[in-house]
């Protein structure tokens, strides 16, 4: 590959639940030197941190990023960093710092530097109660309640304004809730559909803190990576959306992922007990209306609730028996 064409990528978040993950699969595909992975606090150890290079990462602070982007000539940056949507009511000051502060310092950095590409995930969490919550279409009301779901709307129209004033080629989804089985997530609402794995497993027991016909959209793990990946990796005359795209995969209520889980784990015992984040879900869309990005590059996701809660069961059943 010649020195122009190669890719220099940096991810920020990267010892996060998608960062962790999207970290290995670029350094499988561009090589583990040209993928460098940020983080905030924490130094990761294993996989993440001997298949290439880590850096300590401020995105509040304009000049740490543009430190890293001038030392690696990075040329393409999936700015992952983010606080969710239950931590971001805890604290909304700290989501809107963040979220906002972080992305605009990327987008600027990206602008001044010469980068080329930029992914940004957006989230479900840009929709409110007056949005359509079955089958929420692609343009619709946004009206977050959540301080989390006002800082991917901004966010959406900061990536939008980046693109159509400075020609910066942000790409961004709308994740749902995401199912893995490697790293946690934390902070988030649709957490709950991942502890419970580590519970069933663990305990057979779980308390769970949405209540039993809550439905929201979730992904798994491989999907989620796919997305990113080939929204990247898709002609830049296939975007045809450049605030963010809707992305479905499976939706579910939690009573339904329980009576899956017990296919596996009989004796599974869940009580309910919804807590302030029952109202940040019951402000969110069931399932997704995603035709805009089948149709414009091809997204199509692989898992469904059976087949996803087979490979959870299995694989996170051989890594904690590792652990012990
Ligand atoms: C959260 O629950 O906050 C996130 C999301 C849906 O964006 N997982």
């Amino acid at each position: 590959m010649s020195k122009k064409n190669m890719k220099r990528i940096l991810i920020t978040g990267a010892t996060g639940q998608i960062g962790s993950e999207l970290t290995i699969e670029l350094r499988k595909r561009y090589g583990g030197d040209n993928v460098v992975a940020a983080g905030h606090k924490r130094k990761p150890g294993g996989k993440l941190l001997e298949s290439g290079s880590f850096e300590f990462i401020d995105t509040s602070d304009r000049e740490s990023i543009k430190k890293i982007v001038e030392k690696y000539e990075i040329d393409t940056i999936y700015h992952l960093a983010a606080v969710l949507s239950a931590t971001g009511e805890e604290n909304p000051q700290l989501a809107w710092h963040v979220n906002m502060d972080g992305l605009y310092n990327m987008l600027e950095v990206a602008r001044e530097q010469g980068v080329t590409k930029v992914f940004w995930p957006s989230s479900i969490a840009v929709f409110g109660p007056e949005a359509p919550r079955v089958n929420t279409p692609q343009n619709t009301v946004l009206i977050p309640r959540t301080m989390y779901g006002v800082t991917k709307v901004a966010g959406e129209l900061l990536c939008n304004y980046y693109f159509a004033k400075f020609g910066l080629d942000v790409r961004s989804v709308r994740y749902p809730g995401i199912i893995s089985s490697e790293t946690p997530p934390g902070g988030g609402t649709t957490d709950y559909a991942v502890e419970i794995f580590y519970e069933a497993i663990n305990k057979k027991r779980y308390t769970c803190f949405v209540r039993e016909d809550t439905v929201l959209p979730m992904m798994y793990m491989p999907d989620c990576l796919k997305a990113a990946i080939d929204l990247m990796e898709a002609d830049p005359s296939k975007i045809k959306c450049r605030t963010s795209y809707n992305l479905g995969a499976i939706s579910f209520s939690a009573g339904e992922l329980v009576a899956e889980i017990r296919k596996y784990i009989p004796d599974f015992k869940v009580e309910y007990k919804p807590d302030f984040r029952q109202k940040i879900a019951d402000s969110w869309p069931m399932s997704i209306d995603d035709s805009a990005a089948r149709k414009d590059w091809g997204w199509k996701p692989a898992y469904d609730l059976a087949s996803m809660t087979k490979d959870m069961i299995e694989k996170l059943t051989r890594r904690l028996a590792s652990e012990f």
